[in-house]
C-alpha cells in the first residue's frame, strides 16, 4: 500500500513549548519505568528484531573509533560512540546533541554483566532502549490526541523537523519517509505507528542516515 504523503503541507501545527532536553529526560524516565515493569516483553521484542537492523550503528561507532567490529565497547568508547553520532548528525536530528549524555547515563545499565565493556548482545538492547526513548520523545511531541498511536498528520509535525537532513540524502524525502513508515509496520494498521513501530522507525532512520551519508 502506498500512502499518499504530503506531509509538508500538513505541518502547520506548532510542537509543544517544552524544550527538547526536558522531553528527552521525561522520555528516559518513562521508558526506564516501562522497562522495569515489562522487561521480558521488551526483551522478546528485541530478540525478535532482525539483527541486521541493529548492526549499522554498531558498525558506525566502530568505524569512528577505528576498532574492529568484534571488539566490545569500553566506557570511554561507548560514550565516544554517542558523541560521534551526535557530532556527525548534529542539529539535524531531534535531541541528537544529547547522545553523548545519553550514552553516559546508559553505561551502567548497558553493561549488564558489569565486565567493563558493552558487547554486541548488550548493544542490541542498548540501541533498542535508545529507540524506545526516541519513540517516547516522538509521542511527546506528536501524539496530539493522546491515543497512543501516531497518524500521518501527527507525525507530519515531526517530519518537518527532520526534512532538512532528508533533503540532503534523498531526492524524494516524502517517498523516503513513506518507505520508512511502511518498513516499520508490525501490525495490520499501516495508517498509524504505535510505540514499537515508532522505535523501529528510528532504528531504520538511523540506518538510513549511516547508509546514505
Ligand atoms: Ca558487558
Ligand atoms: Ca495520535
Ligand atoms: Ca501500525
Amino acid at each position: 500500500m502506498k500512502l499518499a504523503l504530503s506531509l509538508l503541507s500538513l505541518t502547520r501545527a506548532n510542537p509543544p513549548e517544552t524544550p527538547p532536553g526536558k522531553v528527552f529526560a521525561d522520555a528516559y524516565q518513562q521508558v526506564g519505568e516501562y522497562l522495569h515493569e515489562n522487561w521480558p516483553v521488551f526483551k522478546d521484542f528485541v530478540d525478535n528484531l532482525n539483527t541486521s537492523f541493529l548492526e549499522p550503528v554498531w558498525d558506525f561507532c566502530h568505524d569512528e573509533l577505528e576498532i574492529d567490529y568484534d571488539i566490545s565497547l569500553e566506557q570511554e568508547s561507548f560514550i565516544g560512540c554517542g558523541v560521534a553520532f551526535a557530532a556527525y548528525y548534529g542539529d539535524f536530528h531531534l535531541s541528537f546533541p544529547y547522545w553523548g549524555d545519553f550514552f553516559d547515563a546508559m553505561w551502567e545499565k548497558a553493561d549488564w554483566d558489569h565486565n567493563g565493556a558493552v558487547d554486541w548482545d548488550e548493544w542490541r538492547y542498548t540501541e533498542a532502549v535508545l529507540a524506545a526513548i526516541y519513540s517516547q520523545v516522538t509521542f511527546g511531541y506528536s501524539d496530539s490526541n493522546h491515543d497512543d498511536v501516531l497518524d500521518m498528520m501527527e507525525f507530519g509535525i515531526f517530519f518537518e523537523q527532520q526534512s532538512r537532513l532528508l533533503e540532503e540524502i534523498s531526492p524524494d524525502p516524502a517517498q523516503t519517509m513513506n518507505n520508512l513508515w511502511l518498513e516499520s509496520q508490525l501490525d495490520d494498521d499501516s495508517e498509524t505507528l504505535n510505540k514499537r513501530e515508532t522505535a523501529l522507525f528510528w532504528i531504520h532512520y538511523w540506518n538510513l542516515l549511516i547508509n546514505e551519508s
